[in-house]
């Protein structure tokens, strides 16, 4: 066979499969055999994998880029009224899908799905979509597509944007929000797009977060002056989430349509998932990272340091939640790891730290902390060497939520499987024995932020090459891609179960 790109006697994972001694031959950016002792003409490029796993390249579908948030996302209702944040620069997370995507192929990752924000005074969500298209295009590294958040489903919205959202602009999920002022949906409103969602086979994501419970916790913790960072969990403890969760399975359920619950922290939602899931609903679970290696004690540093690992759902005190999250990714009740990058410099670059400036100090007040972590580029290395090579999970496992289950529940028709036919993006990690294991620092990684909440963790082994349509686009430490290679997909159908035409009552849609 007429290949262009040979890679030699790696030891091949897929989400079912391992073979040892396997060659991949491209052509054209796309994977054409897979086997032993492949033929290649002389002249043709070749890597050398002996020794190593070679899986396919991260999709990470939950990660913010130049993403700008509505005055008071960070569920400052007095803000919006007091300090007037407009959504201007500083508003923006502080990634942009240069920075954001270097880091992402710095990490194994081929593939990014980010966020087109809708804000609630707009009418129409197609120049939403544009604007994003122009933030992004020209400017990755690695493949990338959108979901939009809907933060005002309008009848307009729903019902004429919507297919046209899926069949013009190639995107088929929407993110919604049940807490932050600026975009949380009453019951109604996400009942209104789970109606539209259903029949043109949209994925609705949900944040599900019990918004007057955070709310009312957050003024009374004030009173009492409980405001430093780890107060941040005291007032969202997991029956927040877990609240919020059982009641969008119980919204899907009536409108028998499929949903993917993002970024879930604790044992007592992974519950709500699994029996829902026991029922054979289309209820999916995402979890991240931040859940499965750090606990709530981080958020506990110093004066304000904790600030760092701010992030809702909010890291948990029990080392229980973060046992369950385990168990939740080898019993499939987890469907996707995915990074939730959701970036903000430590020290703002106008000098203002956001949560700080805003008194009690030395504490600072926590409801005003942007709420998200860096965490693109640790993704795929962390699950890696603390999952498969800490033995809790399998390489199959790693690859199966890393990216294959990704790519079929957002419709990446030829993204996250090595076989022919699929897109040849591919990692290759070091040989297990010639790896040194380091502890990480901010200044090996290659995002714009000024700190990882994975600081010193150690790590057993990191890409050595990523590659991403046959062309090597990460290699031993450098980002050797090129800014605007990255191409934007348009995305198909959730190639995973959806409704099942079960009803609650005589009514249909
Ligand atoms: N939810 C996200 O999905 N990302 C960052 C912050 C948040 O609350
Ligand atoms: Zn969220
Ligand atoms: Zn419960
Ligand atoms: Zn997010």
């Amino acid at each position: 066979m007429d290949f262009d790109l040979v890679v030699r006697n790696g030891t091949v994972v897929t989400a079912s499969d391992i073979w040892e001694g396997c060659d991949i031959g491209v052509k054209d950016g796309t994977i054409i055999a897979v086997g032993p002792r492949l033929p290649a003409k002389p002249g043709v490029e070749e890597i050398d994998a002996e020794g190593a796993f070679v899986t396919p390249g991260g999709v990470d579908c939950h990660v913010h880029l130049s993403q700008v948030y509505e005055a008071g996302v960070d569920n400052i209702d007095k803000s919006v009224a007091t300090d007037g944040l407009i959504p201007d620069r500083e508003n923006y997370v502080a990634d942009t899908y240069d920075t954001g995507t270097r880091s992402a192929v710095a990490g194994g990752t081929t593939t990014v799905v980010t966020f087109a924000s809708q804000f609630k005074k707009d009418e129409s969500i197609i120049p939403v979509i544009e604007d994003y298209h122009k933030l992004a295009k020209d400017q990755s590294y690695c493949d990338y597509a959108f979901h939009v958040i809907i933060t005002n489903p309008t009848e307009t919205i729903v019902e004429k944007e919507f297919p046209r959202m899926v069949d013009e602009y190639g995107i088929t999920s929407v993110k919604l929000y049940m807490t932050y002022k600026p975009m949380r949906l009453r019951d109604y409103q996400i009942l209104d797009v789970m109606y539209s969602a259903r029949k043109l086979g949209i994925t609705t994501m949900v944040h599900a977060e019990n918004t007057d419970i955070i709310d009312w916790m957050t003024e009374h913790l004030e009173k009492k002056l409980m405001t430093h960072p780890h107060h941040h969990g005291t007032s969202r403890p997991p029956i927040v989430e877990a609240e919020a969760t059982n009641r969008v399975i119980s919204l899907a359920e009536l409108m028998d349509t499929p949903i993917l619950l993002v970024h879930i922290s604790s044992a007592h939602a992974t519950k709500h998932i699994r029996e829902a899931q026991t029922r054979l609903l289309p209820i999916y679970g995402e979890t991240c990272p931040q859940y499965l290696f750090l606990l709530a004690d981080a958020m506990r540093k110093g004066d304000f340091e904790g600030a760092k690992c701010v992030c809702s759902p909010p890291l948990r005190e029990d080392k229980a939640d973060q046992d369950a999250i385990w168990a939740g990714i080898k019993n499939g009740t987890f469907t996707i790891v995915s990074s939730d990058h959701a970036p903000n410099k430590f020290n703002h670059p106008n000098g203002k730290q956001r949560g700080l400036q805003h008194g009690n100090l030395p504490y600072g007040k926590f409801r005003y902390i942007p709420n998200g972590l860096p965490g693109v580029e640790t993704r795929v290395p962390l699950l890696f060497s603390g999952g498969v090579l800490s033995g809790r999970i399998s390489p199959q496992k790693f690859v199966e939520v890393t990216s294959t289950n990704a790519a079929k529940l957002y419709g990446l028709k030829k993204k996250g499987a090595i076989g022919p036919g699929f897109d040849a993006d591919i990692v290759i990690w070091y040989p297990q024995e010639s790896f040194q294991p380091f502890n990480l620092t901010n200044e090996m990684l290659h995002h714009a932020i000024d700190y990882t909440p994975f600081e010193g963790l150690e790590f057993k082994n990191w890409p050595r090459y990523t590659i991403i349509r046959g062309k090597v686009v990460f290699s031993h430490g450098e980002v050797v891609g090129k800014m605007g290679y990255g191409q934007f997909i348009r995305r198909g159908k959730s190639l995973l179960p959806g409704p099942r035409d079960i009803w609650l009552s005589e009514w249909r849609p």
